[in-house]
């Protein structure tokens, strides 16, 4: 059965992208979203909103621009009942045993709602400010070791282990789990893929055409059976719905509308100076569709991605016509979806109310039919 995840706006939401720039410790960096502060009522509702439509879980991301995602979490379990709760992490931000203990603490107090997400990040500049200098492939291979010592503390009574990056004697976790929590990855690198492929259990993508997703889901997939191991997949996409084919694409057409210069810039400056690979193949697809108004298949569109440096590829079109492409998706094999727009929780009320459960209502009647 296919489950639906959506994500917190925990930088901040709105109707517009890159509307305003904020300046955050001497960097005027792109206020995503400016009209909506992820204040806790809104996050809340957020919240609230996902668990009443369908999605099983809340992804909360990691970066200097939005809210610490563990506090979030700690918070949200108080005001939910059934969700889960992502929480992403880079491994050079936070001690391993640090993590599992607070992992742990949120998963015992919410019943085990919650579930961790490993990103190793993408900008050298941002992760400098937080003292991680690391190039790309130490991350990555700081992340494998990362990924290791969690699992031990999630299945081991008495650790000890001496890697490269992480030392440690005799320690032990509390509380415990009852079993060890799936490790969701995401990443899009070579590197990435090797990590995930031998230590992930559930694999995160960005969305992109088919036919690229198809291909990203093949590689991985290869790169699993080597290690021996099968993992379950996710796939990524912003939603934009209408009454009509053409209205969703004019409220897609508006989101970026008031994009100011300055926005531009600095995802274009992330494309090209930062690191992350996934970034540079959703801006490649951007810039090749650029004749073609952005449209880059049935449905899917590129043109947030002029301002969005991830996540950044839509559905755009009709409840009917989004559920049909989710289904093409799951089709391929991605057995997570998730799903996220602007304004967020306008887009995921809609998207709990007339998308889920077509997808659902179309995945069901198939069942019938066989
Ligand atoms: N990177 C972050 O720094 N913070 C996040 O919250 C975050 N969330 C992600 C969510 C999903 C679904 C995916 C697919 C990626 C996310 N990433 C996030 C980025 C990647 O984890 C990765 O660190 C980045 O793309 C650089 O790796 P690459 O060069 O292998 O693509």
């Amino acid at each position: 059965m296919v489950e639906f995840i959506t994500m917190a706006p925990t930088a901040g939401d709105g109707a517009f992208i890159g509307a305003k720039n904020k300046t955050i410790g001497g960097r005027s960096v792109v206020d995503e979203t400016a009209e909506r502060e992820p204040t806790l009522e809104y996050i809340k509702a957020i919240a609230q909103a996902a668990e009443q439509g369908g999605f099983s879980s809340l992804l909360l991301p990691t970066g200097t621009n939005c809210l610490d995602s563990l506090a979030v979490a700690a918070n949200l379990i108080n005001h939910t009942e059934t969700l889960n709760f992502l929480f992403a992490v880079r491994p050079g931000s936070m001690a391993p045993a640090t993590f599992a203990k607070q992992f742990a603490t949120v998963h015992y107090w919410s019943g085990g709602r919650a579930l961790v997400n490993i990103v190793t990040g993408g900008s050298p500049t941002e992760l400098a400010s937080q003292g991680d200098f690391f190039d790309h492939r130490a991350r990555y291979e700081r992340t494998r070791e990362y990924i290791q010592v969690l699992n031990k503390f999630f299945t081991e009574d008495v650790i000890t282990h001496h890697g490269e990056h992480f030392q440690l004697e005799n320690a032990s976790l509390y509380p415990k789990l009852a079993s060890k929590p799936p490790i969701y990855f995401g990443g899009s690198s070579d590197i990435a893929l090797d990590v995930a492929a031998a230590e992930a259990d559930v694999y995160m993508l960005w969305g992109e055409t088919l036919e690229l997703s198809a291909e990203r889901l093949s590689e991985i997939k290869k790169r699993a059976t080597v290690n021996g191991r099968q993992l379950s997949y996710s796939i990524s996409f912003q939603v934009v719905l209408g009454d009509t084919e053409k209205e969703a694409y004019e409220k897609a057409n508006s989101i970026v509308s008031r994009s100011q210069q300055a926005a531009l810039e600095e995802k274009n400056n992330l494309a090209y100076k930062g690191e992350s690979v996934g970034v540079k193949q959703l801006h490649d697809l951007m810039e090749n569709s650029k004749d073609k108004n952005f449209h880059i298949g049935p449905n899917i569109w590129a043109g947030l991605t002029q301002v969005l440096s991830g996540n950044s590829i839509a559905l755009v079109g009709t409840p009917d016509q989004v559920s049909e492409r989710i289904i093409e998706f799951v089709d391929l094999g991605f057995d997570k979806v998730l799903l996220r727009g602007f304004p967020h929780l306008e887009t995921i009320k809609e998207v709990g109310e007339l998308v889920i459960p077509k997808v659902r209502e179309k995945l069901a009647q198939r069942q019938t039919i066989k």
